[in-house]
């Protein structure tokens, strides 16, 4: 009697540690899948986007290489350790052919230019361009003995110099800006005090490397609202003149949103025709 009684309370021990055993075994096979889903994660939104840029123009084993070389930029660093000539090889591998005439550039007003871009086809900005289109929007990052992309705890714009993303944008504005000729664009926000900031990527970067005679002119939008604190007369715009390749003729228009909102709606106004 009791023999069997004892049977029973080890049957039970032993259908218990059985239990916890199954459960551990399924929240690690989660664990694992979730986790080790990060990596493709990124990976597949890189390929789904350079396939989307341009269907005809991209063959799908160029994004596949791409993603090859892009990853070898920042992939078992350290991601405060990513200098912008990290990604050389990537912008040695997608060159920029572009219209002098339609490039725009930006800062502090990413929002309305995309706006204003992507309703006519008057002017490219960087993110019209497959590097740009692909990785707009996105983090990443490595870690040092790991063959991993990861695309949280990375640093951010600020942290540290050298890190992943800041050095990407830097890297390629500095190949967008190289690729500007003749009568080049920027749009800049009349709603801050200081619409040419030095530490910009506009300013750092893409602004020193306008050389004349290749490019000609820099033709400055200024986005201004009703209650704007800024005008073309603002001394950042100073700044931006005292920096301009000598020889290279500077303008600045004042254009409210209102009417940039306009000229994207109503196609029958002429491509440049908006200022
Ligand atoms: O620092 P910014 O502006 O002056 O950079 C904008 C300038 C543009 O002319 C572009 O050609 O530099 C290029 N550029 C991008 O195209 C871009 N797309 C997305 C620079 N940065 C870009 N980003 C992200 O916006 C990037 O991750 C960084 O954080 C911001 C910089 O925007 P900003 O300060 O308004």
């Amino acid at each position: 009697m009791e023999s069997g009684e004892k049977g029973r309370r080890r049957l039970c021990r032993i259908l218990g540690v059985v239990a916890v055993l199954l459960l551990v075994v399924i929240l690690a096979l989660v664990l694992g899948l979730t986790l080790g889903q990060k990596a493709p994660t990124f990976k597949a939104t890189f390929i789904a986007k350079c396939k989307a840029f341009n269907a005809s123009m991209v063959h799908e084993d160029d994004c596949e290489k791409l993603w090859g070389v892009f990853e070898q930029a920042y992939v078992g660093r350290d991601p405060c350790e990513v200098p912008m000539e990290a990604y050389d090889p990537l912008i040695a591998a997608v060159p920029f052919k572009l219209e002098c005439k339609r490039m725009m550039f930006w800062s502090k007003s990413k929002d309305v230019v995309h706006e204003f871009t992507k309703k006519g086809d008057c002017f490219l900005t960087l993110e019209n361009t497959l590097l740009g289109s692909v990785l707009d929007g996105l983090t990443w990052c490595g870690k040092k003995g790991s063959s991993e992309t990861f695309t949280t705890s990375c640093p951010g714009w600020d942290d540290c110099v050298n890190n992943p993303v800041r050095s990407f944008w830097n890297r390629v504005s500095a190949a967008f800006a190289d690729a500007a000729c003749g009568d080049v664009s920027a749009m800049l926000n009349g709603s801050i005090a200081t619409p040419f900031n030095p530490t910009s990527v506009f300013a750092s970067i893409e602004v020193k490397r306008f050389k004349y005679p290749r490019v000609k002119s820099l033709n400055v939008v200024l986005v201004t609202q009703a209650n704007s604190v800024t005008n073309c007369t603002n001394a950042s715009l100073k700044d931006l003149q005292k920096e301009l390749d000598q020889g290279i003729t500077y303008n600045c228009k004042e254009v409210s949103e209102a009417r940039l909102e306009e000229c994207s709606s109503n196609k029958t106004i002429p491509c440049g025709a908006c200022w």
